[in-house]
């Protein structure tokens, strides 16, 4: 890895631009400290550089060339390694509009920092070893998590569960390594390692990283979230179930068929999973223009979607037009909704809903969640969101305290030390020369430090971190 220079002291607004009732500029380097001093002067009188690590003082940014005030506020110390960056770091708060953010941004420039660039703060403290890779990029997660569920799995790795992990299969990789080394390089003097001792512990690696992979799938659907779209005939209720699961109205809802004419997409928590929502129009032959444009996107959204919640009227029946709706539908994740029980004789529906479960458990390749709903009355939605769950998670690990992977470059990361790690196990039971097995050891530790971040290229790093927002 190339060691980045970090002599330059950096700054950015730290706080969405807008209007808020504060805003945060953020200094960072060796120099921070300084920078400030020219910028910034303390109620106290007491010149920046000469503050206290960890405390706050108010005063005011000004610009260093004309010596006006910009603002006043309160300054923030960090002096290194207790700081996010893990150098010297200061934090003005000033009043949170554009232009005040923006003068303090310029006075701060001025007085000799530059203009961070999108995520540079966190690539600085990854950088000084504050935290490691897997930990950065939590902190993207942690800032992009749209449910307590997703922001529960970013703050674990942010934290260092999953590092601890792989930090931990790492280091029993290298140390059978090391031994296979000493004892070519000395066969006299080290004692073999017991090649049943060594296969025993690649073996108990290999579990190990195939346990984290199991969760790869949980950990994806928290972080990146899925999409369902409701899809059924005009007037089931299509758009009622979309208010009764968003628990407030915001699809337009008619005894008129066809008055969803475009698609309406709604972002929700269902049991903590980030749910993209998606209402369509009711699909049915129509020669209304903007009608049948919108039974186009409904299918379209259909065959993108992750999940298909397909909507019936219980009053109408488990009718001939109905199972020729499903029919199209038998290839996806499937909730069906028998819609409107409330319609119906209550001890019809037990009946109604064996027909159904009975003839899509003799089509379907998955078994379809199917459940029955009154979204007028606001009824089984609870268990609609247990069926939306419960499909989405179908064959993934359950949910562990434990390491999880959640992001598709740690997933790859690991299946490649899997899969080196695999070969190493058939080269030790074959009872093939150590050099060759090292080969696939190495490869292994490796993929595994990519990770964390040990072993990346720069581009890598350069990706990872330009996601990232300026300021963070
Ligand atoms: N009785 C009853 N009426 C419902 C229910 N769900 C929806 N409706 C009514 O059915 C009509 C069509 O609903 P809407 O949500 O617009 O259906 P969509 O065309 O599938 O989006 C409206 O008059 C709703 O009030 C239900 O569970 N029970
Ligand atoms: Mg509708």
């Amino acid at each position: 890895m190339v060691i980045t220079m970090l002599d330059d002291t950096i700054t950015a607004i730290a706080t969405p631009i807008g209007e808020g009732g504060i805003g945060v500029i953020r200094i960072s380097g060796k120099r921070a400290l300084n920078v400030a001093g020219e910028m910034f002067r303390t109620s106290s009188g007491v010149p920046v550089p000469g503050l206290p690590t960890h405390t706050a003082h108010y005063g005011h940014a000004i610009d260093p060339l004309s010596d006006e005030q910009i603002d006043d506020g309160v300054l923030t110390v960090f002096r290194a390694p207790r700081s996010y960056t893990g150098e010297d770091s200061v934090e003005i708060s000033c009043h949170g509009g554009i232009v005040p953010m923006r003068r303090v941004l310029e006075a701060a420039m001025r007085a000799g920092a530059r203009l961070a660039e999108p995520g540079e703060f966190t690539k600085r403290a990854f950088l000084s070893g504050r935290i490691d890779l897997a930990q950065a990029e939590a902190v993207l997660d942690i800032i992009r998590a749209r449910t307590d569920e997703s922001l529960r799995v970013a703050r674990m790795q942010f934290e260092g569960v999953l590092s601890t992990r792989i930090r931990m299969l790492r280091e029993d990789l290298v140390e059978i390594m090391a031994h296979i080394e000493a004892s070519i390089d000395f066969p006299d003097d080290v004692e073999e390692m017991e090649s049943s001792r060594m296969t025993e512990s690649i073996r108990k690696a290999l579990m190990g990283m195939a346990a984290l992979l199991e969760t790869s799938n949980r950990g994806k659907i928290y972080r990146e979230g899925i999409s369902a779209v409701i899809t059924g005939r005009p007037n089931v209720g299509k758009s009622s179930l979309l208010n009764a699961l968003l628990r407030e109205s915001r699809a337009i809802v008619t005894p008129i068929p066809g008055t969803t004419r475009d698609v309406i997409e709604e972002s929700l928590s269902i049991k903590g999973i980030p749910v993209r929502t998606i209402d369509t129009a009711g699909v049915r032959e129509t020669k209304d223009v903007v009608e049948r444009m919108g039974v186009d996107r409904a299918q379209k959204a259909v065959e993108e979607a992750d999940v298909v919640i397909a909507v019936l009227d219980a009053e109408q029946g488990f009718d001939d037009d109905a199972k020729d709706f499903l029919s199209g539908l038998l290839e996806k994740k499937l909730v069906v909704v028998l819609n409107k029980t409330d319609l119906i004789r209550e001890d019809s529906i037990p009946e109604l809903l064996a027909q159904v479960r009975g003839w899509l458990l003799d089509r379907c390749a998955e078994e379809p969640g199917v459940i029955t709903t009154s979204a007028s009355e606001n009824r089984g939605i609870e268990a609609l969101e247990d069926a939306i769950a419960g499909i989405v998670l179908m064959g993934s690990a359950p949910k562990a305290e434990g390491a999880m992977i959640s992001s598709l470059r740690h997933r790859q990361a690991i299946d490649e030390a899997h899969t080196s790690l695999a070969q190493a196990l058939l080269t030790s039971q074959f009872g093939m020369p150590l050099d060759l097995l090292t080969v696939d050891l190495r490869a292994a530790v490796d993929a595994l430090g990519r990770i964390t971040g040990e072993t990346v290229s720069e581009d890598v790093i350069d990706r990872i971190f330009s996601e990232f927002c300026i300021g963070k």
